[in-house]
């Protein structure tokens, strides 16, 4: 079985917490940050083991994760394989077809960044109590160059992105370690943890039991999102307008605002059937006792859909052989949308979702989901179009496929984005032994 005391939580089971402090870092001095990054950081890091049990969660939990800048300032020579990783994102942003980096965070732009801690606990006092000792421990050791509050959204709204559907429903069940929930799909350790079983890539020995963290800072358009949904509602015997722009967008995401999936209840939404682990991950978009979905039929969920597109289950075929698999650990981040925003159905205060992506290789996992398969028209079909959630076309419209259950034929061209990239960072987050034996010596 895995080490899971070595693993870092955040990897396989998430902080479990509400609120969230991404702390992006410079190590300013090498030989003080060593001492501390053994002294202080170390016996704070919380393990996955530690979070598995209500016992043992830490108050404040923390992870640490490192850019390639910030291994090379540490004096690591050594090549973790990975391109993407080691020449950062900002090299790579047209990869991803974000509207240029203008719309970036500025620390974002070039390989500054040495480092991301990641702080969670259950209050924003916790938390700020923590990273005030935190920063004071570290002293001058390292230099703060930007941070990322984030929070689960509050009341009913909580676990919901701020579009407002249930998010974290949906993960890769760690084969050996965890007992899939029906629909899950089962992957290999190794494609989400570097060196184990299903990593083919040559790495450092001290790599073993580490992921790539992909972080992305997605500002999410709420108020303009609505006004589309609103504006195209969906026009069907028997719906409400506010029936039919609820459809319109369940359908863009594959799954009704209480997670429950459009596949298996493709008119209205079904709470229950949203709020129950053992049936709202439990289809592959195929018929009962076919491995392969009908490239035809959209009707019940289209193949552009945000979920869809990001995992295409039965459209490639069962079982689920492929290697583009991510463990998703993001968190909402921002105010909720006031009432001045709603009415001008414009966003004035920014909001949205500080992803984090794990994977044992950048270019299959999260670059994949968001280059080859969101962003690209003709995946899984051609013409199905891109992902109205997150595919991007560098600003230029987008036109979708699929919508419209009443003519699937039908293309919408969405004028503009919902969800504007602010840029992000690649980082490794290392098995717990690998800080204290080779990071911190
Ligand atoms: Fe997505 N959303 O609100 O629409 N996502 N996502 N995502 N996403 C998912 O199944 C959302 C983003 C995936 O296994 C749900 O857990 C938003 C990126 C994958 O069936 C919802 C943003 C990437 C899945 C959202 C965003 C992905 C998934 C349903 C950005 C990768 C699981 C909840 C602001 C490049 C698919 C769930 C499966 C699910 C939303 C970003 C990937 C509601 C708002 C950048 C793999």
């Amino acid at each position: 079985g895995l080490n899971l005391s070595d693993i870092q939580g955040d990897i396989l089971v998430g902080m479990k917490k509400n609120k969230e402090l991404f702390f992006f870092f410079d190590i300013a001095n090498v030989k003080n940050f060593k001492a501390k990054l053994k002294s202080v950081i170390l016996p704070l890091l919380t393990s996955t083991t530690q979070l598995l049990d209500n016992s043992t969660q830490p108050v404040t939990a923390l992870n640490i994760a490192f850019s390639q800048t910030g291994l090379t300032a540490l004096g690591i020579t050594d090549d973790l394989n990975d391109i993407l990783f080691t020449q950062g994102q900002f090299a790579n942003a047209a990869n991803l077809s974000d509207t240029g980096t203008a719309n970036w965070v500025p620390q974002f732009k070039g390989t500054k960044i040495h480092g991301v801690i990641l702080l969670a606990s259950n209050t924003v006092d916790k938390l700020n109590t923590a990273l005030a000792k935190l920063q004071s421990a570290l002293g001058n050791s390292v230099q703060e160059l930007y941070s990322l509050q984030a929070a689960a959204r509050p009341g009913a709204e909580q676990g919901h992105e701020h579009f407002g559907f249930l998010d974290g429903i949906s993960n890769p069940a760690v084969d050996g370690f965890q007992q899939p929930l029906p629909g899950q799909a089962v992957v290999p350790p190794g494609e989400i943890l570097v060196g184990e079983m299903g990593d083919n890539v040559t790495r450092p020995a001290w790599a073993k039991d580490g992921s790539f963290l992909a972080f992305r800072q997605l500002k999410q358009l709420v108020p303009e999102f609505n006004k589309f949904l609103a504006d195209n509602a969906i026009k069907a015997p028997g719906l409400t307008v506010q029936q039919g722009s609820d459809l319109l967008g369940a359908r863009m995401v594959g799954r009704w605002k209480s997670g429950a999936p459009v596949f298996l209840s493709p008119v209205f939404d079904d709470p229950a059937l949203g709020a129950d682990r053992n049936r709202n991950n439990d289809f592959t978009y195929a018929a009962p006792g076919q491995n392969h979905s009908d490239p035809t039929d959209q009707s019940k969920c289209p193949f552009s859909a945000h979920i869809r597109k990001t995992r295409p289950r039965s459209d490639l075929g069962l079982p689920e052989t492929n290697s583009h698999h991510i463990v998703r650990g993001g968190i909402p981040y921002g105010p909720e949308v006031t009432p001045a925003e709603a009415s001008s159905k414009t966003t004035k205060t920014e909001r949205g979702l500080a992803f984090v992506g794990y994977q044992s290789n950048i270019n299959n996992g999260f670059q994949f989901l968001q280059k080859t398969w969101a962003n690209n028209p003709n995946f899984v079909h051609g013409g199905v179009g891109f992902d109205p959630i997150i595919g991007a076309n560098q600003g230029n419209p987008r036109v979708v496929n699929g919508l419209d259950p009443t003519n699937p034929s039908r293309n919408f061209t969405l004028m503009t984005d919902f969800i504007v990239s602010r840029g992000g960072e690649y980082f490794f987050s290392p098995s717990i032994s690998a800080i204290a034996k080779t990071l911190s010596v």
